[in-house]
């Protein structure tokens, strides 16, 4: 019986790569984590999306709540089963009228993980429209092997390296729209983009990586966090939860865990991963 997700829910899930909307908290909580990320800005003095990213749940304690969401984790425990390791989780947001945008890619060639059974919950912190740049999926991508990715450093584009998937058919994409606290699920493989935010307002989501704890680091020893059921499986070391907000231990580990993306240092496990 599953705890969030319909049957119908599952199984497009499992045919298509994709499920959309649920909801995760009130629009009013969803203003509130808003509100935190842009005092955050201001006192940081930058784009949240310049720090908040790959480990961007280890900055503070009430993004690390966030993470265990019991509706959220409802739905990814019906995908991926009851032992489940928070690996990372990364801001998406844009400013109103933002030419910048996110090239199609698949994160399972990025993410060194094998199995591939990563699943993303897309969370919504403002509404997210078509005409705001939402998040879009390719459906049916998980059920094949990793696309080629073309490296292309585009100047306005959201990913580290420009990576991006080409000659997909755009008339299949699928525009996962979502109002503020609400949140979408979609596999590792599910090809998925976005486009510049056209609106006023900003588009601002975050996304939260989870794993069933059987699945391996490709890369080397990493470190997440278990946020429901046990692991019995070991292949993870604990995150440094924070204690407090920036609390300089989970910091640390958050500047590692991106600096690593970015040198590139995890496209070689892509290759090494079990297909
Ligand atoms: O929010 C976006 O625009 C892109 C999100 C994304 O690439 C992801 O969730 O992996």
């Amino acid at each position: 019986m599953p705890k969030h997700l319909t049957a119908a829910q599952l199984s497009r899930f499992r045919s298509e790569g994709y499920v959309f909307p649920l909801r995760a908290m009130s629009p009013g909580r969803a203003a509130e984590c808003r509100a935190r990320i842009e005092a955050y800005e201001a006192q940081a003095g930058h784009d949240a999306n310049r720090t908040l990213k790959i480990k961007g749940d280890l900055a503070f304690p009430w993004l690390m709540k966030l993470g265990r969401n019991p509706r959220i984790l409802d739905a990814v425990e019906d995908v991926i089963g009851p032992n489940i390791l928070l690996f990372g989780a990364s801001i998406f947001a844009k400013d109103g009228r933002d030419p910048r945008y996110v090239s199609w890619h698949q994160d399972s060639v990025c993410f060194g993980l094998a199995p591939h059974e990563e699943v993303t919950a897309w969370v919504a912190f403002t509404d997210s429209t078509m005409e705001k740049g939402c998040l879009k999926v390719m459906p049916r991508t998980p059920l094949a092997p990793d696309m080629r990715h073309v490296e292309t450093y585009a100047e306005d584009n959201m990913l580290a390296r420009g990576q991006s998937i080409e000659a997909l058919d755009e008339n299949r994409a699928v525009f996962m729209e979502l109002a503020a606290g609400e949140f979408s699920l979609h596999h590792e493989r599910t090809a998925h983009a976005s486009g510049p935010n056209r609106g006023a307002d900003r588009r601002i989501g975050f996304a939260f990586f989870h794993i069933p704890t059987y699945v391996r680091s490709t890369i080397s020893r990493r470190r997440a966090t278990l946020v429901r059921g046990r692991d019995d499986d070991g292949y993870w070391d604990a995150d440094h939860v924070p204690h407090f907000d920036l609390d300089p231990q989970s910091m640390e580990q958050l500047s590692a865990a991106w600096g690593e993306y970015k040198d590139g240092e995890t496209r070689p496990a892509a290759d090494m991963a079990e297909e």
